[in-house]
This record gives C-alpha cells, sequence and structure tokens, in this order.
C-alpha cells in the first residue's frame, strides 16, 4: 500500500478496500510496474483489443475480474479505457451504439445478462455545452434519465460488485458558495441554462443511494467538473467553452482573422479537467472508493472565460482581439469544486491547463479528418 492510501486509512476517511483479497493484488500490482509505469506484462504480450468488443490482456490479478465502460467512445470513456488498459486491465467490456442502444430497456438487461460484468462505469451520456442544453431540454432529460437507469437497474439485477456513476458539477445550485462542496448538492435552486440534465444526473445519483441504502450495494458517484481533452466535441452548436474556444482560435489563425467571438460578457469563472485526469481518478475511485457520499473531482483552479479564450491564444500562437456576444448566456457565474475530499484520499491531478490545452490542440491538428463535430 503506498503511503497515500495509508494516509487516508488513518485520516478515518470514506476510503477502505472493500474485499481484502482483492485488495492485496491491488498492492502487487503497484509493485509490479515497471519503472516507466507500464506493466510488465504491457511489454511482452500484445492487448487484444478489437475496439468493438472486449479487450483481454493475460495479467496477475486485478481489482475485478472484468469491467464494462458504458459510453467508451466519449470524451471520458475512451480515457477511462486507455487509462484501464494503460494500468493492466485485462478484460474491459465495451459495446457500440449500433451493438447496444443503452435508451433500450431489453437490450441493456439482456447485454447485462450474458455479460456479467463485475464492475460497471457509467461514461454514457447525452452531454452538451449551454447552447444545446439551451435547445434540446427533453432530450438532456429523458434519454439520460433512460441510459442511466437501465444501467443502474441491470447492474443491480445482474449482480455487479461496483458501479461507478458519473454525475456532473452542474447538479449544484447556481449560486453554491464557492469552491463547492459535496454538502450543497439540493441546497438550492439549479442554473436554468442546464436543468434538465442536472436533474436527470441528481436522480442517477439519488438512484444509486437508493440501492446502496436499500439493498447495500456498492454504487458510487462522481462529480466531475467540465472536462476536455482528446475526442472532445468541436460542433460549436454543441460543444463545452474549451472545445468551442480552440476551435474559433484556430479558425481564426488558419485565415488570419483577429476577431474572435466569445458567447456571454466573458466573466464568468470555470474550473477545467483534463479528460486523463479525470480518468486516472475514476480509476482510483473505483480502486478505493466505497461510499454512497458523492466525491467532488476537479483540479481545484478556476479562471475566467476571457482568461481563458486567452491561454488557448498563447498555447496556439496567435493574437485575437475578443468581441462579446451578449445576447448568448453566460449560465453560472461560477463553478469551481472543492476537491478536498478526493486530496485527502490521495490523489491529485497532473495536468496543467496549458499543457493540456497544448496536448488537446495537438491531438486535433493530427486527427482533424475524424472530427467529431469539426465539419458542422
Ligand atoms: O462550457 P459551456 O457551454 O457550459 O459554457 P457551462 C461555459 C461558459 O463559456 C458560458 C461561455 O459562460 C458560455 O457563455 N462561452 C463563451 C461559450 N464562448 C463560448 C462558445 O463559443 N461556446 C460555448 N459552449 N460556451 C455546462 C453544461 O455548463 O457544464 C453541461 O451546459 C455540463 O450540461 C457542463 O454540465 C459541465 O459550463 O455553462
Amino acid at each position: 500500500m503506498d503511503g497515500a492510501m495509508q494516509d487516508a486509512r488513518q485520516a478515518g476517511c470514506l476510503c477502505y478496500l472493500a474485499h481484502a483479497p482483492l485488495g492485496a493484488a491491488f498492492e502487487s500490482d503497484a509493485d509490479s510496474r515497471c519503472s516507466d509505469g507500464a506493466s510488465p506484462y504491457q511489454r511482452s504480450t500484445p492487448a487484444l483489443f478489437d475496439g468493438a468488443q472486449n479487450c483481454k490482456y493475460q495479467r496477475g490479478p486485478m481489482m475485478f475480474r472484468s469491467v464494462y465502460i458504458a459510453g467508451h467512445k466519449g470524451l471520458v470513456g475512451s480515457a477511462l479505457l486507455r487509462n484501464l488498459q494503460k494500468n493492466g486491465y485485462r478484460n474491459i467490456l465495451v459495446r457500440t451504439r449500433q451493438e447496444l442502444d443503452l435508451r433500450q430497456s431489453d437490450d441493456v438487461h439482456n447485454f447485462f445478462s450474458q455479460a456479467r460484468p463485475e464492475a460497471v462505469v457509467v461514461a454514457a451520456a447525452k452531454v452538451g455545452g449551454i447552447k444545446a442544453n439551451s435547445e434540446y431540454p427533453v432530450d438532456f432529460l429523458l434519454e439520460n434519465l433512460q441510459i442511466q437507469n437501465n444501467l443502474i437497474a441491470a447492474s443491480f439485477e445482474s449482480g455487479v460488485k461496483k458501479l461507478l456513476f458519473l454525475g456532473s458539477s452542474c447538479v449544484y445550485p447556481k449560486l453554491a458558495p464557492q469552491p463547492i462542496r459535496e454538502e450543497s448538492l439540493l441546497a438550492g435552486p439549479l442554473e436554468p441554462t442546464n436543468e434538465p440534465y442536472a436533474i436527470a444526473k441528481i436522480a442517477g445519483i439519488k438512484l444509486c443511494q437508493a440501492y446502496a441504502q436499500q439493498y447495500g450495494r456498492n454504487f458510487v458517484c462522481a462529480m466531475p467538473t467540465n472536462i476536455y481533452g482528446p475526442g472532445d466535441n468541436f460542433d460549436l452548436d454543441k460543444s463545452h467553452v474549451l472545445a468551442a474556444l480552440i476551435r474559433k482560435v484556430h479558425e481564426a489563425k488558419s485565415s488570419n482573422r483577429h476577431v474572435v467571438a466569445i458567447w456571454g460578457t466573458g466573466t464568468p469563472r470555470r474550473e477545467f479537467l483534463h479528460a486523463d485526469d479525470l480518468a486516472d481518478a475514476l480509476r482510483f475511485l473505483l480502486e478505493n472508493y466505497d461510499s454512497p457520499e458523492i466525491i467532488n473531482v476537479g483540479c481545484g483552479e478556476d479562471l475566467t472565460i476571457r482568461e481563458l479564450v486567452e491561454v488557448v491564444a498563447k498555447v496556439i500562437g496567435f493574437e485575437i482581439e475578443l468581441e462579446f456576444d451578449t445576447t448568448k448566456p453566460d449560465g453560472t457565474p461560477q463553478k469551481l469544486l472543492d476537491t478536498s475530499r478526493l486530496l485527502a484520499l490521495g490523489w491529485k491531478p497532473r495536468i496543467s491547463l496549458p499543457d493540456g490545452i497544448r496536448q488537446t490542440y495537438q491531438w486535433l491538428l493530427e486527427s482533424s479528418a475524424q472530427l467529431r463535430g469539426w465539419g458542422h
């Protein structure tokens, strides 16, 4: 066990290794890593991952016999898939949207009764930025309820040992005290621009907590802050702000037009976490966190949208002039998570915002042919 885990245990935190034999396996896994962090097995044996079915590699004992990532093609799910593979998980179950429509209850239940995953991560959701949330409230409320209800209920019925549900920082009240502590949940009115999405996510949290309370299930909930990184959606009508700003500054540079249009006043403050950091936190929680209390995942720092676009412009290397379109909404004035609960357990983020934007931009330049939403 490493020092952080020991500290967490001694501090009487919410973290504990629920299954002693598996906990021992976790420790020996950590010990067997090569100096560069790769598992010894990864060096000698290729992963048998076909992208659509299961990923299997043979390695020593793991925390879970099999993990199903719902939403493995998305920004968060794909980062988690990479992280679990890198950390030697040997049986990762995935299904594309074409193979399994998560809104269809019967299909989801059939999949679970056949595949019988031991752990499940609910990274599948209908997501979008402030514009898409405002324009499609039915989709954001109904589809998310359908997806999560099916996954959580099927997990219960098929005897899943551990489920990790992903909420969002927007579940907290619009005017929650900053930084936002987990206790702020349901303490005040929500931000109207994403209320349907937030209500669906709150229902997911409550369903997990209900299964924990009524049936003693280990269904836990993480609340990530705003996420960005490779695989993000760059469609300006659907994207979150950071993907939109990277695209806007890139297009300004490509056409040598210095004026960049920003929605709203530029004063709202947001916190940004790279998807690879989130994925690492999710694996940490999967392996170490067994409480029905929700837990925030963020980087602990925020900045204004104006400051954000300045960082993007610096990384991309182009001088811009800002034009503020105040006909567009600002959304909540500030959304910064208090992550002391997670930090106390021994996890911390590694990727700085400029480095993360640089890496995302590099990825974007290399994969422009297959960019989600780029043609729109
Ligand atoms: O990321 P975003 O769309 O959503 O917008 P939220 C964040 C802020 O960036 C708002 C401003 O103040 C926007 O007005 N902004 C400036 C822009 N320019 C742009 C632009 O070109 N595109 C976009 N999208 N924004 C989301 C929720 O809220 O938070 C989601 O809508 C989710 O449901 C996510 O919960 C975490 O941060 O306001």
